[in-house]
């Protein structure tokens, strides 16, 4: 297990603190210590009633934060103790929380630095949880995805992989497939001796079985996408169709520049929103059509690469005059990615011209009616959105659900394996064949828990962390 290599194992060695509230003014700021000389530091720095080794455990004290030489006052605090290994990091560890000021929480910093404590490094808390063996990677991992939800889903999504659903999963995938391994190598090592056979069609089938469960979990990944990033949904369209007007409604804000001259927005313009729960990044892009213009040919081009990566389109049309070749010829562009239909300025449109519109467009299930200079029609566009959105992620609450590439490639690479092994059962390989498959199937399991990671996958994961945590 390499994650209790010789790197991570001896960071142990330090005792490490932070502030680990942001930067800035603030109510409360909470500087943090961990390690075996947590509480020997506070000794020396805290006043309180009793001396801090006195202290009970998850209780908090009051008292003052002073300086070790001087015994200068720094702050008044209230501190508490969690003792190893009922603590975030499963070490002792030491939070006190101060006056939320930068000055102060520096202060405390040093003076905790001062009496032996070593900077901490981003994520080095949590980093210390995992190597204690509190949580495991993939939980690890959910603590950073906590933080940064933008979502009610979002979070709730993060909460269950850091409760450890995720774990729970793959580690049933991984009890399986030792159980495999361990009847493979029993043929291997005794196929001379009184043993029985080793039923291949059985193992074959346990595989199979394993793979098809692996599968399921890959396909949720594209819903713990939209959950984590947000519904990516580009709104395109001919020039003064009324896109930015739409994307302006639909924010509730003046973001993009909005005129009555063909071409005004020139550059890609994105802003997050969240419609009923899920969280959409909506992206306004050029108007779509033949030109000339260096700086409308390179908007264009933005919108095209944009148009490429985008969840769902909203492809307007200007309802108010009748809908050209133009707008036909874009819908068929458009043709393979989701799409929704908006018929936008419905306000001065006549009804027939609507209607006619309506007939041309031919796809009445998929359009939406509004106008983004009124605002009409636009909740139902939302809804709209978010059906959509529910169709891509199949609204599941229940179950586990992928969120993670780094996930999501180690769990198709333990497929790949998988299929592998099994190919080589059916052609009646030797087992050592058939092991060496489920042996590497099993490993790139290991990934997403943490028991089979490099110092190299470590040092990526937790560098994205923020200090303090
Ligand atoms: N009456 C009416 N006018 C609208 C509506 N939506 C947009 N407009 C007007 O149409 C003109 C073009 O609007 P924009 O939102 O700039 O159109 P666009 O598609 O972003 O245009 P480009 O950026 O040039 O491609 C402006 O004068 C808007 O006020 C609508 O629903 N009703
Ligand atoms: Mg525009």
């Amino acid at each position: 297990m390499q994650n209790q290599g010789k790197t991570y194992i001896s960071v142990l060695e330090d005792t490490i603190a932070a502030i680990s509230t942001p930067l800035g003014e603030g109510g409360i700021g909470v500087v943090r210590i961990s390690g075996k000389d947590s509480v020997k530091i506070a000794e020396k720095i805290f006043k309180g009633e009793k001396p801090v080794n006195q202290l009970p455990s998850h209780r908090v004290n009051y008292g003052e934060i002073v300086d070790s030489e001087t015994g200068e006052v720094i702050d008044e605090v209230l501190l508490t103790l969690f003792l190893a290994p009922k603590s975030y990091t499963a070490e002792d560890l030491v939070e006190i929380s101060c006056h939320g000021g930068q000055l102060v929480l520096t202060r405390v910093l040093e003076q905790a630095v001062r009496c032996g404590a070593r900077l901490a490094e981003p994520g080095e808390f949590t980093l210390r949880a995992f190597i204690n063996g509190r949580i495991d990677l993939s939980q690890a991992e959910a603590v950073a995805e906590v933080i940064r939800a933008k979502t009610d889903l979002g979070l709730k999504l993060a909460l269950k992989h850091l409760k450890g659903d995720l774990s729970e999963t793959v580690n049933s995938y991984r009890d399986k497939l030792i159980d495999i391994l361990a009847r493979l190598e029993v043929e291997i090592d005794f196929s001379e001796e009184d043993v029985e056979p080793l039923d291949k069609d059985k193992v074959a089938k346990e595989i199979e079985s394993i793979e098809k469960d692996l599968e399921g979990l890959l396909a949720t990944y594209n819903e713990g996408k939209i959950l984590r990033e947000g519904l990516n949904v580009v709104i395109v369209g001919k020039p003064n169709v009324g896109k930015s007007s739409l994307l302006n409604a639909l924010l509730q804000e003046d973001r993009a520049i909005v005129t009555p001259i063909p071409g005004t927005t020139r550059d890609v313009i994105s802003e997050f929103a969240n419609f009923k729960g899920i969280p959409v990044r909506l992206v306004d892009t050029a108007g779509y059509r033949i030109s000339k213009d260096t700086i409308e040919l390179e908007g264009i081009k933005r919108t095209k690469i944009e148009m490429s990566e985008a969840d769902l389109l909203l492809l307007v049309v200007d309802t108010s005059s009748e809908i050209d070749q133009e707008d036909l010829d874009l819908k068929t562009q458009v043709g393979r990615t989701r799409y929704l239909l908006v018929l936008n300025k419905i306000d001065i449109g006549t009804p027939d011209l609507i209607r006619k519109n309506e007939r041309r467009l031919e796809e009445p299930a998929t359009m939406a009616k509004v106008s983004a200079l009124k605002g009409d029609g636009l909740d139902k566009l939302k809804g709209m959105i978010v059906s959509s959105s529910r169709q891509l992620r199949k609204d599941r609450t229940e179950g586990v659900i992928l969120s993670s590439f780094r996930h999501k490639d180690a769990l198709s690479r333990a497929k790949r394996s998988l299929g592998l092994a099994k190919k080589s059962l059916k052609k009646k390989m030797s087992p050592e064949f058939v092991a060496l498959d489920v042996k590497a199937g099993l490993d790139a399991i290991g990934e997403v828990v943490g028991k089979t990671v490099t110092d190299d996958i470590l040092n990526k994961i937790f560098s994205e962390f923020c200090i303090g945590k």
